[in-house]
């Protein structure tokens, strides 16, 4: 039995580490472990037929299972190291760096046209003494409505151009109620710029998008007049777009100011004298204003018989296509950085 036994096992080993010699790759030293020490391998069966030995040829048995094993891990272990350190030198070999090349160039980070418009203008204002401020994009429509004078069946307020949280609160359809926070905190007089992003329920096409940038600024202080308005947006322009640069105040309607305006630049691609730019006109029309409405004042705690005030809005991204030329608002928001950082 114990002879027997030991043929068996000398077998084993034997064909153990023929199969160890002969694996010349990491895969295939794993496939022998585990066919010869596994759970099911062949050295563990010897194991499981110890019941069969003799009582007292067990110890002697388990000891030959135990060296087989020991001697079976250890060539295992060896070709193993052998194999890696073989993969690694051939690695080494293959992968040479050649430092003679040029390095990669690492793409720095460009600001967006956008942010360009925004800090220029904000350069602007800062420049006339006026203060930067910002409120929430999620607003109360008692901020971005009602104290702004705007009723409650105005369209503006329909569900297809605003979108509500519910029934008392929407995100912010321009930057007003910034300003109407700063009035109702009293502290006069006022001159600021309301910068930020709002939102109205509108089809993307190239000049709309439900999500876009507005700067809104707000004078308040007694004599305030529209001559102040006009002079003060007329430099703004000429800054903006270049000292040659012409504005023409057109009448136009907005509730919370009174009177309104629109103002055009003459067309700073062709002077004035009419281009495909400006579809022939000679103007580019930049942004809206007027003086604020006596009844917005009240609603926010100022008394309109002792302050007067300017405000007006304008669209960042319409500057910022305007100004670099861009034809499709979307390029913009797609973030290729190929389009980007052309500005
Ligand atoms: C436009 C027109 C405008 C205002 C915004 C304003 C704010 C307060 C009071 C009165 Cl708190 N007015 N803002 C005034 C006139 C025009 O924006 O077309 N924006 C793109």
């Amino acid at each position: 039995m114990n002879e027997n036994m030991k043929d068996r096992l000398q077998s084993i080993l034997d064909e153990a580490m023929q199969s160890i010699q002969q694996s010349d790759a990491l895969d295939k030293l794993n496939d022998v472990r585990v066919s010869f020490l596994g759970k099911k391998g062949k050295l563990t069966s010897v194991l499981k037929g110890m019941k069969d030995v003799a009582a007292e040829e067990r110890p002697i048995v388990g000891q030959m299972v135990n060296d087989a094993r020991q001697t079976i891990e250890q060539h295992l272990e060896e070709t193993k190291k052998r194999l890696e350190k073989a993969i690694r030198e051939r690695q080494m070999e293959e992968e040479t760096i050649d430092v003679t090349l040029p390095a990669r160039r690492a793409s720095v980070g460009h600001r967006h046209p956008n942010t360009i418009a925004l800090e220029e203008m904000e350069r602007i204002f800062i420049g006339m003494g006026y203060e930067v401020v910002e409120g929430p994009e999620i607003e109360y429509d008692l901020y971005n409505f009602e104290k702004l004078n705007i009723p409650a069946n105005h369209p503006a307020k329909d569900e297809q151009d605003t979108f509500y949280i519910n029934k008392d609160i929407v995100l912010r359809t321009q930057t007003s109620p910034v300003q109407a926070r700063v009035m109702e905190q009293g502290k006069l007089p006022i001159r600021m710029i309301s910068p930020g992003r709002v939102f109205r329920s509108d089809e993307v096409d190239a000049t709309h998008s439900p999500s876009f940038h507005q700067i809104e600024g707000l004078v308040v202080d007694k004599n305030i007049t529209f001559a102040d308005l006009k002079g003060t947006l007329e430099q703004f322009a000429k800054e903006l777009f270049g000292p040659e640069t012409k504005t023409k105040f057109r009448p136009h309607h907005f509730p919370f100011t009174e009177p309104s305006a629109e103002v055009d630049v003459s067309c700073f691609k062709c002077g004035g004298k009419g281009c495909r730019f400006c579809k022939g006109s000679g103007w580019i029309e930049i942004l809206g204003c007027g003086m604020v409405h006596p009844h917005v004042f009240e609603m926010c705690g100022i008394d309109p018989e002792v302050y007067t005030g300017f405000a007006f809005g304008v669209g960042l991204e319409r500057i910022a296509l305007l100004k670099y030329e861009i034809d499709d608002m979307r390029l913009l928001y797609e973030n290729d950085d190929r389009f980007l950082k052309q500005f």
